[in-house]
C-alpha cells in the first residue's frame, strides 16, 4: 500500500513539474551521411529567416517521439526513425524545447519545405555560422559532436 502510494505521489510531482515547465517542443536533429537537417522559420517575425531543427509541440497523451515523427511528416513531408536525445532541456517562450535526434527511414522522401523559407542538409563545419533561432544555438557543441561520432 505504502509503496503504491509513493510511486503515485511520484507521479503527481512529474505532472507538477511538467506543468509548471510548460507545454513540451520537440525538435529534431536529423542526421544523414554526417549531415545535419536544417530548417529556416518562416514566423513568427522575429525569428524568420533564422534556422531551426524542425519540430513543434508535443499533444496532449502523445510521445514525444511519435510528435517528432508527426512534426517531421507535417512540415517536411518526410519519415523519421528517432534514434535517441540530445543535450539538456531548453527554455524557451512557449516552455521546454526537447531534442531528439533521427535518422530517415529507409525509402523516405526527401525532406521538403512545406512549413518552412527552405531546409537543407548542412555539414559540422557550418553549423556555427548558421543564424540558429537561440534556444537551438545553445546545442551547437552538442550537434557537432553527433556529426562528428557519426
Ligand atoms: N522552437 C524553437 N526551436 C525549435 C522549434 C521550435 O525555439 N527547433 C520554438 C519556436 C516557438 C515554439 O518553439 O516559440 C513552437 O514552435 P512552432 O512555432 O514551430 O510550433
Amino acid at each position: 500500500m505504502l509503496r503504491i502510494l509513493a510511486a503515485r505521489s511520484e507521479v503527481l510531482v512529474e505532472r507538477a513539474a511538467a506543468l509548471a515547465a510548460g507545454p513540451v517542443v520537440v525538435a529534431t536533429a536529423a542526421v544523414r551521411a554526417g549531415l545535419l537537417l536544417i530548417a529556416q522559420r518562416t514566423r513568427p517575425p522575429a525569428l524568420a529567416g533564422r534556422w531551426e531543427l524542425p519540430g513543434g509541440r508535443v499533444e496532449p497523451g502523445e510521445s514525444e517521439p511519435d510528435a517528432v515523427v508527426r512534426e517531421c511528416r507535417e512540415e517536411l513531408a518526410t519519415q523519421v526513425r528517432v534514434t535517441g536525445r540530445l543535450g539538456t532541456d531548453l527554455p524557451i517562450d512557449a516552455g521546454v524545447l526537447r531534442v531528439h535526434t533521427a535518422e530517415l527511414a529507409s525509402g523516405a522522401p526527401e525532406p521538403q519545405a512545406l512549413e518552412h523559407a527552405a531546409v537543407r542538409w548542412a555539414g559540422p563545419d557550418e553549423l556555427a555560422e548558421v543564424d540558429w533561432v537561440d534556444a537551438d544555438r545553445a546545442v551547437v557543441a552538442d550537434l557537432v559532436a553527433l556529426l562528428r561520432s557519426g
